[in-house]
């Protein structure tokens, strides 16, 4: 049985690999950083924490990564972990550089030290790319990067790192360069749970309102189901190297809330407010990805549409409130 070690394990990725794996037959083990309120920490693993093996490790914490890599041993390596919220980096900058991009030469320098010949998964992403897109107007493996945001710059970094530890020590480490993905297990402070979760609530009741910030943003949004696949398929390949992990397909932000409410029954313009405090200092206007290189590399290709993700969101909250009876 092959080993594989996640980290980031309880987010929302995380968790959809973690049970991909155990289906696969691996045996999966996952670093925790330890929270206060332990009832919340494994929320999204609940389902299978009994099927799991975690330890806690900080990706700041270099001696916690070489103590799991040393007890683990791994096959496989997925370095999910991140201070993964784009608006919050700039709250938290130097924090995000650490969370999102020392961490990655932390976990790097503890393999090259204890276990060379593990493969490795990058987590990378299109916020590295910024403002630049192709003449086609999609964004892919060459398309130049120029981050907008302290996450992208951090995430640039260890992109590098990866490449550059793959070509310097010839570990085995891929980059997936992966556009929004998204699904009842985000963050409720992402845009599309976001509004998925307030809408609901305006529908039950609960509340009249929802404050966004740019509308006009326009991003390529595909199902966490589907991109886990991706991140073991690139892994299972001969050998290492970079890919753009999307839908090819883009909506605004404006297009997501019109979906959301209209499938809901409802107004937009009768509950939507803007809030300056929703925007960001830089913006990253336009993403549109092109997987191209992954489909032809092992036959990858997303299979639930923006609009199933977004009725499945939907459906998780109205189920949320109406089980809990809040
Ligand atoms: P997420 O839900 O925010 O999960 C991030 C995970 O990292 C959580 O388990 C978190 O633990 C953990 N973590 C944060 N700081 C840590 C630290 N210092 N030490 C150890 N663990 C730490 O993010 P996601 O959506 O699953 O994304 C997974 C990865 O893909 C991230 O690296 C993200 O930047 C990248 N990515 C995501 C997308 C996307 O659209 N989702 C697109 C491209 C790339 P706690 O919850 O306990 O803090
Ligand atoms: O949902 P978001 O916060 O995601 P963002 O910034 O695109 O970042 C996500 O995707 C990246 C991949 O490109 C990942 F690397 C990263 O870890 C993260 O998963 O915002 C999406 C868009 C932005 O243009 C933002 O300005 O929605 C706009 N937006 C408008 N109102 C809002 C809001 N975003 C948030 N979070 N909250 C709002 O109220």
């Amino acid at each position: 049985m092959k080993k594989a070690l996640i980290t980031g394990i309880n987010g929302q990725d995380g968790s959809y690999l973690a049970e991909l794996l155990l289906e696969k037959g691996y045996v999966v083990h996952g670093i925790l950083k330890r929270n206060s309120v332990a009832e919340t920490q494994t929320t999204r693993i609940e389902h299978i924490r009994r099927d799991l093996n975690l330890a806690y490790g900080d990706m700041t914490d270099l001696s916690s990564l070489i103590y799991v890599l040393k007890e683990v041993q791994p096959e496989e390596v997925y370095n999910l972990a991140a201070q993964s919220h784009v608006k919050i980096s700039f709250d938290q900058p130097i924090y995000t550089a650490q969370a999102t991009g020392v961490s990655t030469m932390n976990l790097l320098e503890a393999i090259r030290l204890i276990k060379p010949d593990v493969r490795v998964y990058q987590a990378s992403s299109s916020e590295m790319f910024g403002n630049t897109v192709d003449e086609d107007g999609y964004q892919r493996e060459t398309t130049p990067m120029n981050p907008v945001s302290p996450y992208g710059c951090s995430k640039v970094f260890s992109y590098h790192l990866a490449r550059n530890y793959r070509n310097a020590y010839g570990i085995f480490v891929s980059n997936g360069i992966l556009f929004n993905h998204e699904s009842p297990r985000r963050g409720s402070n992402f845009v599309t749970n976001k509004v998925c979760k307030e809408a609901v609530r305006i529908k039950i009741g609960k509340t009249d309102s929802l404050a966004l910030g740019n509308l006009d943003a326009s991003r390529d949004w595909g199902h966490a189901r589907d991109y886990v696949k991706a991140m073991w398929m690139i892994l299972q390949l001969e050998r290492p190297d970079d890919y753009v992990c999307a839908t090819g397909v883009s909506h605004t932000v404006r297009d997501l809330v019109n979906y959301v409410f209209e499938k809901l029954d409802l107004d937009p313009e009768s509950h939507i407010t803007i809030d300056e405090r929703y925007f960001r200092p830089e913006e990253l206007d336009h993403l549109k990805g092109d997987s191209s290189k992954l489909k032809k590399a092992c036959g990858w290709e997303p299979k639930i549409t923006f609009e199933e993700m977004l009725d499945e969101m939907i459906e998780h909250w109205l189920d949320h409130y109406s089980e809990s009876g809040q």
